[in-house]
């Protein structure tokens, strides 16, 4: 029997379709939800949700403890262009959530955690196309520095205290029914509210960045896979590449002029083209899909399509 599980940050882009997902697989009362503010009363009133601070030690072990929680999704973060603007903000959410949950696995308290990294790990000196999964780093920017030495305490606690902590780095993720909040891929979400609304979209990156990106089924998918892997195929205990495909703002919006032929894009590069420029442009995934059986099944034609009949429904 599934014991219940706790969603720390449920209500962001990744959290939202996760919670529902685990929900539909353990039940509702099996998957708390928690965010700092609510979200949609959808996700709020379809099971338990606790307002809670992902850096707060004490108000997160009160869950656990309420509940019995076993496992531990921790999803909340700060992004990269935000991260920016408030770089000791984005440190201690960033890594203040994740020693919280770290030790609490130590303590024993739980036995499970998710824990997201991200292409942003990798830096201007990491080679570029089917970047590997053991390379050079040296990420420069405050949100890959975070996600970094995250990886690097999420081994540590694996190899000294037997924490089962497991993670992978999401490229871009593309998804119709949450908005991102400060990335520097959600252009390849707003690309497609604004092709519905406006058939225009401005894009802040240039034409021909070419980023790694994945549909939202495909993420949420690989996610739960990862978490119901045996223990001992989970070789990795840093994160996981975790590819799917990847394609330029001039690619996308091609793909999106075969729906709606008079959508135009224009460019105009803005601070978040530096953060772009400095991260890989396709993964090579090979150990995820050699370890625990990774595929990825949307393309950015299926994701196109997906995108705009979704959004269409929904305006
Ligand atoms: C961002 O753009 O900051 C995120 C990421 C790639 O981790 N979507």
């Amino acid at each position: 029997m599934q014991k219940p599980i706790l969603i720390l940050g449920a209500c962001g882009q990744i959290g939202t379709e996760l919670t529902v997902e685990l929900r539909k697989k353990h039940g509702s009362d099996n998957v708390v939800a928690s965010d700092i503010r609510e979200g949609s009363e959808s996700l709020v009133n379809s099971g338990p949700f606790e307002l809670l601070d992902a850096t707060n030690y004490e108000a997160i072990e009160d869950v656990v403890m309420h509940y019995e929680i076993d496992e531990v999704y921790l999803m909340a973060a700060m992004l990269s262009a935000t991260a920016e603007k408030f770089p000791m903000r984005a440190w201690n959410l960033n890594m203040g959530s994740l020693f919280n949950v770290l030790n609490l696995a130590k303590e024993r308290k739980i036995s499970k955690i998710f824990w997201p990294s991200s292409i942003a790990v990798f830096g201007p000196n990491t080679p570029k196309e089917s970047t590997p999964q053991n390379t050079v780093m040296e990420p420069s920017t405050v949100y890959g520095i975070s996600k970094q030495s995250g990886e690097r305490w999420c081994e540590y606690y694996f190899r000294k205290f037997g924490v089962d902590v497991r993670s992978v780095r999401y490229p871009g993720l593309i998804s119709w029914k949450t908005m991102p909040g400060g990335g520097t891929t959600d252009y390849a979400v707003e690309i497609y509210h604004e092709a519905i609304k406006k058939q225009s979209y401005e894009c802040f990156l240039s034409e021909d960045t070419k980023l790694p990106m994945m549909y939202m089924d495909d993420a949420i998918r690989a996610t739960i896979s990862l978490m119901e892997s045996p223990l001992d195929s989970v070789k990795v205990r840093s994160s996981y590449n975790l590819g799917s495909m990847s394609f330029t703002p001039a690619e996308v919006a091609q793909s999106i002029k075969e729906h709606i032929p008079d959508f135009e894009i224009s460019y105009a590069p803005d601070f978040r083209q530096e953060i772009a420029n400095s991260w890989p442009s396709s993964i090579d995934d090979s150990s995820a899909r050699n370890e625990w059986g990774w595929r990825p099944k949307f393309d950015l034609n299926s994701t196109t399509a997906e995108m705009l009949a979704n959004l269409d429904k929904t305006k």
